[in-house]
């Protein structure tokens, strides 16, 4: 960190610590002119939406008995491994209602028919956007003989975990793989939450938010493994108090609690002197001694169990918003407060602390949080921006060029992310 920069920093913090006191005290300019010098884009656009997914439903008309559910998938399964399941529905009354959350980029579905054993029957083109209804029969349906079994859809969550401070923007301070799955018919929504990075030295905790669901509207919520993340964390909690793996969120909203300590969850042990180390986690190829480490993703399952069918079908990728919690301070002296770091739409949520007294002081369109419709998404390196775009000499570099262009204008290269361009910049 650099003399001018800490300066800066240091002046935002002495603001932000104040804010909750004195609005009149923090300088919006200031703030605005700080994040803006410290993104990796010049001239992103002012009207981003951070927004990678659209949302759409499908009604399936299915006169055959013999098709007892559908199933909408990415890939056709009888050419490629992988596809997956945007949405599973049972079939009454001779219809299905799908709902389905997709890349802005698809342009093809594929429509699977099953029967009540769970045989695939086949599969029907289903181009995005051009039917809002069609039929499936057996006739209408392709078939071969081996099929790549189809599996749950799964998105990847990135965060810079200092907001509302900017940093290096690698947007691998949290990585998080949730998978979803669920059919129509169930009152239980599966979430599989794997943590698979930690590239940071100062810790935080991370909880689900479900956006528009109430804890009311919810019966329970199981964890399927018998330990919690962080089972055994043996320091007092301070970042979430509330005990359950459901928690009622301020605004009566439904919380799944995560973890407390992010570094407890990978290393589950303390330093000589009672510590818990800030070692980096999966984001760096060398192996540094008390500052980066490999380690397996940290995987739990949770079953959701909603009140209604109606609840369960509303849990849409688009309401799932995980989140940091995060103690903002830029030495031990100084605590600037505690704050949540949400996806994009959620950024001023505020779920388990209230933490935006003034949320148009943060409002500039930088997003702290990623969601990117895809699996196995390759995220930068430690310090290694997603990024960057310099405008004075018109020059782009980094492991994803496009996703620049993208920052740039929102209604381009929403496919950012299928195309790396830096490999070696990749963990
Ligand atoms: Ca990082």
């Amino acid at each position: 960190m650099n003399k001018v920069f800490y300066f800066v920093a240091l002046t935002v913090v002495v603001t932000l610590s104040l804010a909750s006191c004195s609005k009149e005290l923090f300088d919006k300019e200031v703030y605005d002119d700080f994040v803006e010098n410290q993104f990796m884009i010049d001239n992103a656009d002012p009207n981003h939406d951070w927004c990678l997914t659209k949302n759409d439903t499908l009604i399936v008309k299915t006169p055959d008995a013999a098709i007892y559910r559908v199933q909408l998938l990415t890939l056709d399964p009888y050419d490629f491994a992988g596809a997956e399941i945007a949405a599973d529905a049972v079939c009454y009354g001779d219809k299905a209602e799908i709902t389905f959350t997709v890349p802005v980029t698809t342009n093809m579905l594929y429509l699977a028919a099953l029967s009540e054993d769970g045989t695939y029957l086949g599969v029907v083109p289903c181009p995005y956007g051009f039917y809002k209804e069609m039929e499936v029969t057996r006739q209408s349906l392709k078939k071969r003989d081996v099929i790549y079994p189809p599996v749950p859809q799964t998105f990847t969550y990135l965060y810079e975990s200092t907001f509302p401070i900017p940093d290096d923007f690698d947007y691998n301070d949290m990585v998080l793989r949730i998978t979803k799955s669920y059919d129509n018919l169930s009152t239980q929504v599966y979430l599989t939450v794997a943590l698979t990075a930690a590239g940071t030295a100062s810790s935080y905790a991370a909880a689900i938010h479900l956006g528009g669901v109430k804890y009311d509207d919810l019966v329970s919520v199981e964890m399927l493994e018998d330990e919690a993340m962080d089972a055994g964390y043996p320091l007092q909690r301070a970042l979430i108090t509330e005990g359950g793996t459901l928690i009622r969120g301020r605004n009566g909203e439904a919380v799944i609690r995560l973890f407390e300590n992010v570094h407890w969850v990978f290393s589950k042990k303390r330093d000589e002197m009672g510590r818990i180390e800030g070692i980096k986690y999966n984001t760096s190829h060398v192996q540094v001694e008390r500052v980066s480490a490999e380690a397996e993703p940290v995987v739990r399952t949770f079953r959701i169990n909603c009140k209604t069918r109606e609840t369960a079908r509303s849990i849409t990728f688009d309401r799932i918003d995980p989140f940091i919690i995060h103690n903002a301070k830029i030495d031990e002296a100084m605590d600037a407060g505690i704050w949540e770091i949400h996806t994009y739409p959620y950024k001023f949520t505020g779920v388990l602390r209230d933490c935006f007294t003034d949320k148009d002081a943060y409002d500039n369109h930088v997003s702290w949080a990623l969601v990117i419709p895809q699996c196995d998404f390759r995220y930068p390196q430690e310090g290694v921006s997603m990024s960057t775009y310099q405008q004075e000499i018109d020059a782009t570099f980094g492991p994803y060029e496009q996703f620049a262009d993208w920052l740039k204008n929102h209604q381009v290269s929403h496919d950012w992310y299928l195309h790396v361009t830096r490999e070696q910049l990749l963990y």
